[in-house]
């Protein structure tokens, strides 16, 4: 395996730099604190090739790979979580679903719009009482005629009011069966779909989450993904892929937190010195830097296999585990080598702590995880 980043990585690494410098820096704080979910944001990222990355050229994709994929979304991260969770979220998830499931039909109508961003895309899996039991869900896909109709209602959608399409898994069989639920294409503007409550959050508070409605929603018959009864192993599969998009995100609050605890440690003196002088910060700064390698490491293994077609359920959730975990312990050592300033909204690391929150339970929870990998482990 090949340590080096690629030529594509060095040159996006560079771009996303530039563009979260001028576009996203001066702002995050501000829609941090009102909740916004900055769409103009997601239209240029979409210029840039970046909410259609993995996507090949012919759907008006970047064509890139995973690894490319990696370092937009840790790039971003490492300024702004909110906006590297949707820019994650829409590409690995909704945009993911239709790319790897869907007909050459369905390729063909949505991947063009959503790789632009002209439509931002959302994906509904989880219910109010299907979390991590995500096959036990309740919403319902009935075929009537040249429709399917669609009961119920997903929660924690990200995207779920902004979204122009929604990929969807419903029931169309036996509850508990594995091939009882189904995928399904849904536009907004579609009679009986609508968004609920939006979520308000303690962090990736510019990222939209919000519950999406559905009241004898009906869609043509054309929109179903693939086979009846493929929706759970599909929304698995996609998941595989998303847990790496996750890592992804953690890995960049990870570097994002260090960096800014590495350089406040170097300016902020104490009994005389810059308290990076003192091995109990040093030491801080070593734990960080060295987890921080080793979830990257773990994250472009998973890449790697996803990469070249094969399967990486176990490494997809070693990876995410571990870098969600690591974002979690590197922003709270940043916090506290920041001390009473990291407490407050006048630095970022309180910030990087709130985000790196969600990495550790959202597409999985790091339960969910260590579920995947002892079975994995114990086939
Ligand atoms: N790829 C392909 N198929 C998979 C798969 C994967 N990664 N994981 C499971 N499957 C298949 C299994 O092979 C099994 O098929 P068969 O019945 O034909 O053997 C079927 O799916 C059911 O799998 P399993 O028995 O493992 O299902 P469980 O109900 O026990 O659930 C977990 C498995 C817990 C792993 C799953 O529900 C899960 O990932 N939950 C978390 C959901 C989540 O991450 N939600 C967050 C969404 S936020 S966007």
């Amino acid at each position: 395996m090949n340590f080096e980043q690629n030529e594509n990585q060095l040159m996006i690494a560079q771009m996303v730099r530039d563009f979260a410098e001028k576009e996203i820096r001066p702002h995050f704080m501000e829609w941090d604190e009102s909740q916004e979910f900055p769409v103009h944001i997601f239209k240029k990222l979409g210029e840039l090739g970046l909410m259609g990355v993995f996507i090949p050229e012919e759907y008006g994709g970047s064509g890139f790979s995973y690894f490319e994929y990696i370092t937009v979304v840790a790039e971003i991260a490492k300024v702004c979580g909110s906006i590297g969770l949707s820019v994650a979220a829409h590409n690995s998830l909704c945009t993911g679903h239709i790319y790897y499931h869907g007909s050459e039909e369905q390729k063909k109508k949505y991947l063009p719009k959503l790789a632009s961003a002209e439509w931002i895309g959302a994906w509904g899996l989880t219910e109010t009482g299907t979390g991590s039991d995500a096959g036990g869900m309740n919403t319902t896909a009935v075929l009537e005629g040249d429709h399917w109709v669609l009961n119920g209602s997903k929660n924690f959608i990200t995207h779920g009011k902004s979204g122009d399409v929604a990929v969807v898994i419903a029931r169309t069989g036996e509850k508990g069966a594995t091939n009882g639920t189904s995928a399904f294409i849904i536009e907004k503007g579609t009679p009986g779909f609508s968004a609920g409550k939006k979520e308000n959050k303690m962090g990736m508070r510019a990222s939209e989450t919000c519950e999406l409605i559905f009241n004898d929603c009906r869609i043509p018959k054309e929109n179903l993904i693939g086979l009846v009864g493929e929706g759970f192993k599909q929304a698995m599969q996609i998941l595989d892929g998303g847990r790496i998009s996750i890592g992804a995100l953690s890995l960049g609050i990870a570097k994002g937190a260090y960096e800014a605890a590495l350089k406040y440690s170097k300016e902020r003196e104490q009994f005389g010195q810059p308290i990076s002088k003192f091995q109990s910060i040093a030491f801080k700064l070593a734990d960080m830097a060295t987890e921080i390698e080793a979830a990257e490491l773990l994250l472009y293994q998973a890449a790697y296999l996803k990469n070249n077609k094969k399967k990486m359920t176990k490494e997809s959730a070693i990876a995410k585990y571990y870098a969600s975990e690591v974002a979690v312990r590197t922003a709270n050592e940043a916090v506290q080598i920041f001390g009473g300033y990291g407490y407050t909204k006048d630095f970022p690391v309180e910030k990087f702590y709130r985000d790196a929150k969600l990495c550790t339970i959202g597409e999985g929870t790091s339960e969910i995880q260590k579920l995947v990998i002892s079975r994995e482990i114990l086939k």
